[in-house]
């Protein structure tokens, strides 16, 4: 089974990025070949400051080791290293619809109509769709926020393949976590946890301090009637609570509910803070002491020529599937 994911090298990587997906892909180098990317062409969709943009794929590639990937075993890379995915990615938009690529949710988002958006937003998902099928990939663990953009790559692919032959691209899945897939920033339980809020109190990122950790949530939003149970409808705040206690400490959410049941919202607060201390400190000091080493800059050097090696290997059979070429 072949493992696909990759993370984009912006600033403030969260628990939302990692409870969704980072630490998916931590539990699967136990299933299968990981192959894990910092997606630099993709964060250049909106304007980047490029030696912030070459700072935070460093980043992103410590975290990724800090986190647990061991970057002998699974093949960690940056994407504008292998050729393909441009090449690919070309190759895919051609046989996307302007319909489908329209009704994107996040491209709606983050568009909002303005005829100055960035072509480089609206053609993302072929992008996002040339990473997965360069590998041939089974599976795609990812946070809910991208089930739209793997059903299209599994539209594109299913696509293809009626056209020039079943085993032009292997159809992927995504893979989604029950607890964590979607995490709610603290401070509005009804909007995404997101890199790019302008609030510092709307999310734990994965470098934060312990006192950071804990202002962010004993502050977190909740309601005024006092009990504690999961309702994402009515207790927003509460029910992101639960689920992120949930992730962090592998307790299901009926546990908590009922070991905290007559309790105070300060105590679950309160414990989640030592919960979330517990699971973020040794991350942060496994990044400080892996983010300058040449042992990282090692690894995404023989990351890239082993990820070369299988997209040169699929940019072969799809050249000569569409006839590319002389
Ligand atoms: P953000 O929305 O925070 O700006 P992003 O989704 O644009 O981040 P990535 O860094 O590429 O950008 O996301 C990496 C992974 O984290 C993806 O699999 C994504 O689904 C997941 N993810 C992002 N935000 C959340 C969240 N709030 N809860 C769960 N998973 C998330
Ligand atoms: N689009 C994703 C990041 C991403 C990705 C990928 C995820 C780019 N290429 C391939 C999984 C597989 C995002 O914005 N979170």
């Amino acid at each position: 089974m072949r493992v696909f994911s990759g993370v984009q090298p912006t600033g403030n990587i969260h628990i939302g990025n990692y409870l969704g997906a980072l630490k998916q892909f931590v539990a699967l180098q136990d299933e299968g070949d990981c192959i894990y990317c910092i997606v630099d062409l993709h964060a250049i969709t909106l304007p980047k400051e490029p030696k912030e943009l070459k700072n935070h794929i460093l980043d992103v590639a410590a975290l990724y080791s800090a986190v647990g990937i061991d970057l002998k075993k699974s093949i960690v890379f940056v994407q504008s290293d292998v050729p393909g995915h441009a090449e690919l990615s070309w190759i895919l938009t051609c046989s996307s619809y302007t319909g489908e690529l329209s009704r994107m949710t996040q491209f709606k988002d983050k568009a909002k109509g303005d005829e100055s958006t960035p072509t480089g937003l609206f053609v993302y998902p072929a992008l996002m769709a040339a990473d997965i099928l360069l590998y041939d990939a089974d599976i795609v663990p990812v946070g809910n926020d991208q089930k739209q953009h793997i059903e299209l790559t599994r539209d594109i692919a299913i696509r293809i393949n009626n056209r020039l032959g079943d085993d032009t691209f292997v159809v992927p899945a995504g893979r989604f976590l029950k607890e964590g897939a979607r995490v709610m920033a603290l401070d509005d339980p009804t909007a995404k946890m997101s890199k790019s809020a302008e609030s510092e109190m709307s999310r734990i990122s994965l470098l934060d301090d312990d006192g950071k950790i804990k202002k962010a949530i004993m502050r977190s939003t909740t309601d005024s009637d006092g009990e504690i149970r999961y309702d994402i409808e009515n207790k927003p705040g509460i029910s992101n609570l639960l689920s992120i206690y949930s992730a962090f400490s592998g307790r299901s959410i009926e546990s908590l509910e009922q070991g905290y049941a007559g309790q105070g919202y300060g105590t679950l607060k309160k414990d989640l803070v030592e919960v979330a201390v517990d699971a973020l400190s040794p991350i942060r000091d496994r990044y400080a002491e892996i983010r300058h080493s040449g042992e990282l800059k090692a690894a995404l050097e023989d990351g890239a020529e082993r990820a070369n090696a299988i997209a040169e290997r699929t940019m072969k059979r799809v050249r000569e599937r569409f006839g590319l070429g002389r």
